[in-house]
Formats: structure tokens, sequence, C-alpha cells
């Protein structure tokens, strides 16, 4: 037996001690019901990375693209806490041929002394034990964190081959890595005077079936993003795959999250109503918050916050207290100088929030993500936290300067008017006929069967592809909802903007389950929903923000399954009287192939097909395919539409295009 037999065996071991004490501890805790703390954290440390690779899901979420490019994340959040423990200063992230991927930092190098517990080095435990970071060396405890926070060992696990290169002590140290496996022991390989560590990796094909391919631009928008949230941190993203292509991006901001603002507001075309991001932070203990905002001219708001550097998308505690604090101050503000005149008059927090970009980033040791899909901070002392320093600050940031809260409390109190003159209009017109508002919208052409199990209905875009869908309908089952007439201009109208006016009301009003808390599944007219919109940028825009509302304010929608995506066919195919349809290129290939010489249409839109022919192609239930949406498709439309951050509009709408696809769960 060599060295690495040895070395595999000894893993092995404590793979399958861990196991039987796994089973033997669930036995007493079930005997006894005594729980104790270290048991738990024993069992967690000598489970193998078997269990990694026979769960993927279970530790990086998924193994689709989402959790395919968190192994990156992984891996960088690694150097950025190095970076956060003041070691590090720029990290390196290069996408090489054949979808490999190096990560390195400047910092000190990953120590490689000899772990007594383990008789192995410090680095070997770290990528080849679950739950081993921060486990030694004292300073190491883990701040930033991917959405699941799993450590370097379970991207290890998860790739074909990994390989660590250290720099540190005057060597270069090197070991490699198969499936999570030793593959080579540590051995110094060089010598150097700089320090650092280096780690490359290949995703196992055999984990992540659909694709080891990476997207640049999901890349840069995380590293952007990650730049933004640790202020004058270097990033750099090369990509050498295509070496006549070669792409790059150099982030660093020494503005941090002021930064962060400046740059939603300019990428989403917005003038700022003041100079500067008005920016405060406060540290207590081994916890901190840190607050940018700049109010533009718009009527929107984004507020982005961010625990650990993890986006919180359902918000939580930290974006509580930055609320609370906001409203308080805008209202003390607005009574002492006399802007809000009327005594018993409030801002409310909404008007307060019109035209506000603020980023919100919290750090804490032991985080508490809540919720389906861990995005709500949990932690209760955030709010306070966070609501002290923003009222403290903003209210000392108000008195200094009397000019910026003059324009900014204005534009408060437009919005209060704004506000209130719109429920005058909504209440005169519900006092005109009580029951509209309850009946259904007029351009819905409802089935007959009222049984939601049996229903369906498709929300079409465009009229005239609607008035298709009428004709071609199966009317017992089958309710057609157009949308919008003609398509919003895409340019102009911002997914939020859609979202916050009540452009989807008639989907609302349709569905008949309500919206956001008061959302009941148990009202819902019908159980499959199926969008049914163009194979082209506008179509993508529609899917992904059906999907994004769908996501925020109806999720019980997408988590019984009942959300589907129509599939069109691209091609229509004739010779003689022989019509065929193709739904991809390669499949109009293949039907060229069999009938050559034949005519070839090319669908742009579904407007250009009769009702007989959608029936025929896309909606009859005994020959049509559809795409059942997942949790993970919604998610990945509203991470696209949350952070929504090219440089300029083009490159976005070829990313919305390319990630609109949520090819899930073939439903024939
Ligand atoms: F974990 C890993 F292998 F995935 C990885 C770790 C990958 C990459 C790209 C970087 C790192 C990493 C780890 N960069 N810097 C560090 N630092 C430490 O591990 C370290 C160094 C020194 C000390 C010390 O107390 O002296 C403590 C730590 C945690």
């Amino acid at each position: 037996m060599d060295a690495k037999e040895m070395k595999d065996q000894q893993q092995e071991e404590v793979f399958e001690i861990a196991q039987e004490e796994t089973e033997q501890e669930e036995v007493e805790l079930m005997d006894t019901a005594v729980t104790e703390e270290y048991t738990a954290d024993a069992i967690q440390v000598l489970e193998g990375l078997e269990a990694v690779r026979k769960r993927p899901g279970m530790y990086i979420g998924s193994t689709g693209p989402r959790g395919l490019h968190h192994l990156v994340y992984e891996i960088v959040d690694n150097s950025i806490d190095e970076a956060l423990a003041g070691f590090c200063t720029h990290i390196e992230v290069n996408i090489l041929p054949g979808n490999v991927v190096e990560v390195k930092d400047n910092g000190r190098g990953i120590p490689v002394d000899i772990n007594e517990q383990q008789g192995l080095p410090a680095v070997t435990v770290v990528l080849t034990v679950l739950h081993a970071g921060g486990k030694f060396g004292g300073s190491g405890y883990k701040v930033s964190g991917g959405l699941h926070g799993v450590g370097s060992s379970v991207v290890n696990a998860l790739s074909e081959w990994m390989e660590v290169e250290i720099s540190r002590d005057g060597h270069i140290y090197h070991q490699r890595f198969v499936r999570g496996k030793i593959d080579t022991d540590l051995t110094v390989i060089g010598d150097t005077q700089e320090t650092g560590t280096l780690v490359r990796f290949k995703a196992d094909p055999e984990i992540f079936t659909e694709t080891t391919e990476y997207d640049y631009e999901t890349l840069q928008r995380h590293l952007r993003e990650s730049a933004f949230l640790n202020a004058g941190l270097k990033i750099t993203l090369t990509d050498t795959r295509d070496k006549e292509n070669v792409q790059q991006d150099v982030f660093c901001y020494e503005g941090g999250i002021g930064s962060f603002v400046e740059y939603i507001n300019k990428s989403r075309g917005l003038t700022p109503i003041h100079e500067k991001p008005i920016h405060f932070s406060t540290v207590s203990g081994d916890r901190s918050a840190e607050v940018a905002l700049m109010y533009n001219d718009g009527y929107n708001e984004t507020l982005l916050s961010f625990a650990n550097n993890v986006h919180t998308v359902d918000g939580g505690t930290h974006e509580t207290g930055f609320k609370n604090a906001l409203t308080k101050v805008f209202n003390e503000y607005g009574k002492k100088y006399n802007y809000i005149k009327d005594a018993d008059k409030k801002l409310s927090g909404d008007d307060c929030r019109e035209g506000l970009t603020a980023v919100i980033s919290v750090k804490l040791t032991e985080a508490q993500f809540e919720g389906q899909t861990k995005g709500k901070l949990g932690n209760t002392e955030m709010t306070k936290i966070v609501s002290n320093v923003v009222y403290e600050k903003l209210s000392t940031y108000f008195e200094e300067n009397p000019q910026v809260a003059k324009a900014i409390l204005k534009k408060a109190l437009d919005a209060s008017r704004a506000r209130e003159a719109a429920r005058k209009a909504r209440d005169a017109a519900r006092r005109k006929s009580p029951l509209e508002s309850n009946s259904l919208p007029g351009k819905l052409a409802d089935c007959i069967d009222k049984n939601p199990e049996n229903t369906e209905i498709y929300i079409v875009e465009g009229d005239s592809a609607g008035g298709s869908a009428k004709g071609g309908r199966d009317r017992m089952i089958q309710a057609i909802l157009p949308l919008w007439g003609k398509m919003l201009n895409v340019e102009k109208s911002r997914l939020d903007k859609i979202i916050g006016n009540d452009k989807l009301q008639p989907v609302v009003t349709a569905l008949g389950a309500g919206i956001g808390d008061d959302f009941d599944i148990n009202k819902l007219r019908y159980h499959k929903v199926v969008i049914m919109a163009d194979a082209d940028v506008d179509g993508a825009h529609i899917r992904t923000l059906l999907l994004t509302f769908f996501f925020r304010y109806m999720r019980p929608l997408i988590d019984n399954g009942y959300v589907y995506i129509a599939q069109p066919p691209l091609y229509r195919l004739t010779k003689g009287k022989k019509h065929e349809y193709a739904y991809s290129d390669e499949e109009r290939d293949a039907i060229m192939a069999q009938m050559p010489g034949c005519d070839i249409q090319r669908y742009k839109g579904l407007g250009e097909m009769d009702s007989e022919q959608l029936w025929d192609t896309t909606m009859n239930p005994e020959t049509r395919i559809m795409l059942r949406v997942t949790l993970e498709d919604a998610m990945q439309a509203d991470e696209t539409f949350s952070i929504l951050m090219g440089d300029q509009v083009e490159p976005r709408r070829d990313f919305i295009e390319k990630n609109a696809k949520y090819v899930q769960n073939l439903d024939i």
C-alpha cells in the first residue's frame, strides 16, 4: 500500500465511523430525547465528503447552473474572508479553457502545518473535511458566505479534480485532489518570497449533469457586487476560454456601497437629486452595519440588503430597522422645520422611499437566514443596530445639509400628495360600483369548467396572439388572458416599474387568489398557469417579469408547481400539403434532412399563427410540450431582476434573453 492508498483508506474509515456514530446517536436521541449540542457538532465534523456527492443539492442548493456558479462564489468567499481579516487586497478569478476555474489571492496563504488531531496539513483538512473552515488558527472565523455557506471541502468533493498552490514561508506548496480525495500529498514545488493562495478546479460533470459551462455575465455581476460590498478590494475577472475573444473586468470601488448606489442609479438611467451618496456605518462588538442611500428623480424604490455579503432577497431585520428609522427621521425633521404643516399629518414609509436607492450591508458572526429560500435575515438585534445608526446619522446629516434635506423632504411630500389623490380617486370609483373590483377582467375569456383542478389559464402577450388563442382553445378547460395589447417598450419600462403599478392587476383578478400576504392558494381558479410569449427578447422580458412577480407575490404558485411556460414552435416546414413544426434549430435541420427542398417559415411571433396552428402546436394538451417552472427558475429570474446591472442596455438584454429559457421538467 503506498501513501496515497493509506490516506484513502484512512478517509474511508473516518467516514464509516461517522456513519455508525450517526446512526447510533439518532437511536439514543429518540430513546431518551436528550439533546446535547456537542453530539451534532461531532457528527458534522466527522461526516465524510461521500455525503456531499450523494446529495449535492443539500449542500449547494442545486446541481443546475445556479449551483455550478456557487462553487466559484464559495471559493472566492475564502479570499474575501482573508481580505476582511486585513491580509488580502487582490483576488483574481480566471475562467480557463475547458471551464476550469482558477481563484488566486495575495493573502497569507492557507496554513500548511500538520494538524495534531488528523495528522494532516491544515490545508488538507480544510479541503477534505466538511465544515472544517475556521476551526484552526483562531482568527479564521467565516464572515462572508455564499447562499449556503458550505465551505471549500464541498467544492472539492464536487470537483472532478482540484489543485491548490500556497505561497508562504518562502515556499510554494502544491496538492491535488480527485473528487474530494487526496490524489497527491502536499509537496514543495518551488520557492517564493510572495504569499497567497491559488485554487484551480473543474466542476464534476457527473454531478453537474445539466452543464459545467460558466456564464461570464453571471460571474461578472456577482464579483462586481462583491467588490462594492468590500470597499477597496480589487477583483479581476478574466475569461480565456475563447482565445480570440478574451474578456476581462477589473472591479475596485474605494467608495464601497456608496459607489454601489451611484452605480445602480446610473445603470438605470436615473438622475440623482443630490450630489453625493449619503453613507454611514457603525461597529458594535462583532457586529457592523453600513448604509448608503441616494435619491433620484424617479419614483421607484430600490433597496438591496446584504448580511455577510449574502444578498437577502426577502429583507429581514436589518431592512426593518432601516425603514423604521428613515420614516421617523423624515417626520421629525419635517415637523421641526415646518415642511409638514398639519400637526397630525404623517409621511408614510412608502412616501419616504419614493425615488430611493439604498444598500444596507451588515456583518455578524451567527447570521440566521430564514424563509423558504433563506433570503431573509432573522437576527432580531440587527433591527436596533441599524435603526439606531440610521436615526442618529441621518438626523445629523439633515441638520448639516439643509439643502439636501429640503430636496428629499419635498420629494416625499409630493409622493404623499400623489398617494392621497390616488386614494381619493379610487375610493370615488369604488363607491360608484361596489362590485366592480371583484368582477373578472374584461379581457379574460374564461373557461366553462369551474373546477380549478381541471382548468388552465394562458397568459398571452399581445392582442393578436390573444385572438388566435381564444379561437384555438378548448373552451371547456382553457381560459385566455391577453396582456397589455402591444407590448410595452422594453427599453423604457423597467420591470420594477411594471410590478410597482397596476399593470398586473388583471392577472391577480383572473387568478382570484389575492396577492402577497393575502395570497390564498385555495382560492386559485386554475391549477395550470401558462405563460405564452414569443421566443424573442420581448417575450423573454415578459417571462422574466411574470416569474419575478409570481416569485415575489404569489410564491405558493411556484412552490406547488402550477406555473408553466408554453413552447410555441420556431419554424414551420412545408412541402406540398405536408407541414411539420420545429421547436429548435436542431429539430429544423433534422426535419429538413428528411424532406429536402421544403419551404421554411420562421415564426417571429405568436401573432403569426392562426388559431388552428396555435392549438396544434402549442395548446393541445394531448400533443403540446410545456415547461414546468421550478423554484430555482423563479429565483434565477428574481436575481436577474433585482440586481440587473449591465453597464449598457444591450448586454442586459442579452442576459435576460439567455436566462429566460427556464428549461426544466418536460411535461408532455
Ligand atoms: F479554502 C480554499 F482552499 F478554498 C481557499 C482558501 C481558496 C482560496 C482561493 C483562498 C483561500 C484562502 C485562505 N486565502 N487566504 C486564506 N487564509 C487562511 O486560510 C488563513 C491564513 C492564515 C491564518 C493565520 O491565522 O495565520 C489563518 C487563515 C484562516
